[in-house]
């Protein structure tokens, strides 16, 4: 019998009886008054959506394919695009299989060659030999993503070397028309990308603000990415966001970044590059150094000249989404005592119990006025622990400026770790300890901190 209470205690905390007050009874209730008021700017609902699908995979795709260029020059023969075995259902399959939560596909690439049926150039996917010129890659990707339970986003490049009217106010209407075809022919599209990259060297003139309010007049929740105002570039191709980022830029304009990356050396196929895709483990490493710095994994993956995701990439992505399910299977720090130094009015809705509970929807916060304060969590056993997760409720603004984390080590409380901002999820790897209680120390905040969620976990991986 007392072997069998140990074993209680050692597998989870939620049996641990306590006197602490403020721990929550189960007829709590969640309803807290008044609200907190917001640290602005805020982000949007879609902002906050998407921050919180992590992770999603640009389609790298096109005429680039079957050439084995990087970027073509717009002179490439139509005659070349013909993916025989084209299923955008594997697509889906396969981002499925890796954690992914949506598709950003190539519709247009540097070249100007389009993937979609298309009014605005004869370049397109309907002059190829592909199913007679009948096919339509943006359609198919759409209908997989519905049919998958995926978001579908589109891809533009800005620079296009094919279109004549490039650079002229002609290509405006060009590019508005092509804008307007893609957001309106195939259902709904959450992210639009538009790519800056312009390699001929030629100062550019787009009709910009036209574009972004065109986007909004058709599909008012779609959201302007990259080169427009509502998800920033985060400013390298590396996968790899600083370490402190800020989602708010100016006290108007909540702009949160996503890191793009390639699961390969270069963005498009090919075979000689099925060998040196990013191993599962790179692919962690680059969920933790953007999804764990306050900001979305945009991965690349390209299909081959069949239309198919190849077999070594699918491999990674599915091992990657393992690996990252064995690092957070169990929460250490689920349902222990927390305690905080000041609680928001004291309230039983804001107390420190609510960063344990699993529900990124709860929070813990302090009095309007109190802007560093500390959680502290029982952990009622000792524990090994490697990985820190931080949450904070970013529906609110982001607030915390500077934090440390400590750990209670032979009788004494150690600083294990120290960051700066946290935003809408902080993921920290430290060294290994062994520890029966972890407090968060929050040094400074430009509010009173709103955090969600403080997670402790054992990655198996680096233990
Ligand atoms: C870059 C482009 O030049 C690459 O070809 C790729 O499309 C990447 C996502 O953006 O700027
Ligand atoms: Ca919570």
């Amino acid at each position: 019998r007392l072997a069998l209470m140990a074993l209680v205690l050692i597998v989870s905390c939620s049996d641990v009886p306590t006197n602490e007050p403020n721990i929550i009874a189960p007829t709590d209730t969640l309803t807290v008054s008044p609200a907190i008021p917001a640290y602005l700017p805020v982000p949007t609902q879609e902002q906050i959506e998407w921050q919180n699908g992590e992770f999603y995979i640009l389609v790298c795709f096109g005429i680039n394919t079957f050439t084995g260029n990087e970027w073509g020059d717009g002179t490439e023969d139509p005659a070349l695009f013909n993916p025989a075995n084209f299923d955008a259902n594997q697509w889906v399959r396969v981002a499925k299989m890796g954690g992914c939560k949506g598709l950003i596909v190539i519709a247009k690439h540097h070249d100007g060659f389009a993937l979609w049926r298309t009014n605005t150039t004869k370049y397109s996917l309907e002059h190829s030999p592909w199913k007679d010129g009948k096919g339509d890659v943006i359609y198919d990707a759409a209908q997989a993503c519905n049919k998958g339970g995926l978001k579908f986003g589109v891809y533009m490049s800005l620079w296009d070397q094919h279109e004549a009217s490039f650079n002229t106010a002609q290509y405006d209407e060009v590019f508005v028309a092509q804008i307007s075809e893609l957001l309106t022919n195939y259902g709904s599209v959450f992210e639009m990308w538009f790519d800056a990259a312009n390699g001929s060297g030629i100062p550019t003139n787009y009709d910009i603000y036209r574009y972004y309010r065109v986007m909004r007049e058709i599909q008012p929740k779609v959201l302007r990415a990259s080169c427009g105002p509502d998800i920033r570039w985060v400013g390298n191709e590396d996968g790899t966001a600083p370490e402190t980022l800020w989602s708010a830029v100016s006290s108007t304009h909540w702009y949160p970044a996503e890191c793009d990356v390639s699961i390969r050396p270069g963005w498009f196929w090919r075979k000689e590059e099925d060998s040196k895709v990013k191993t599962a483990e790179k692919l962690v490493d680059l969920y933790f150094s953007s999804v764990g710095k306050n900001s979305v994994l945009l991965l690349g993956v390209p299909p081959n000249r069949d239309g198919l995701i190849a077999e070594s990439d699918a491999k990674s992505l599915e091992s990657f989404r393992k690996r990252l399910d064995n690092i957070f299977a169990v929460n250490l720090a689920a349902d222990c005592v927390a305690k905080a130094g000041n609680i928001r009015l004291s309230q039983v809705g804001w107390s420190a119990q609510r960063v344990v509970d699993g529900n990124t929807e709860t929070y813990w916060t302090s009095d309007d006025s109190v802007k560093s304060s500390w959680l502290e969590i029982d952990l009622h056993r000792v524990v090994q622990l490697n990985t820190i997760d931080l949450r904070e409720a970013i529906r609110y603004g982001q607030r915390v400026e500077a934090y440390r984390i400590e750990a209670f080590i032979n009788n004494a409380w150690v600083i294990i770790d120290r960051g700066t901002t946290i935003g809408n999820r902080k993921l920290d790897r430290i060294s290994t300890v062994r520890t029966n209680k972890v407090r968060l120390i929050i040094e400074s905040s430009k509010a009173n901190p709103v955090i969600s969620e403080f997670g402790l976990y054992a990655d198996p991986y680096r233990i």
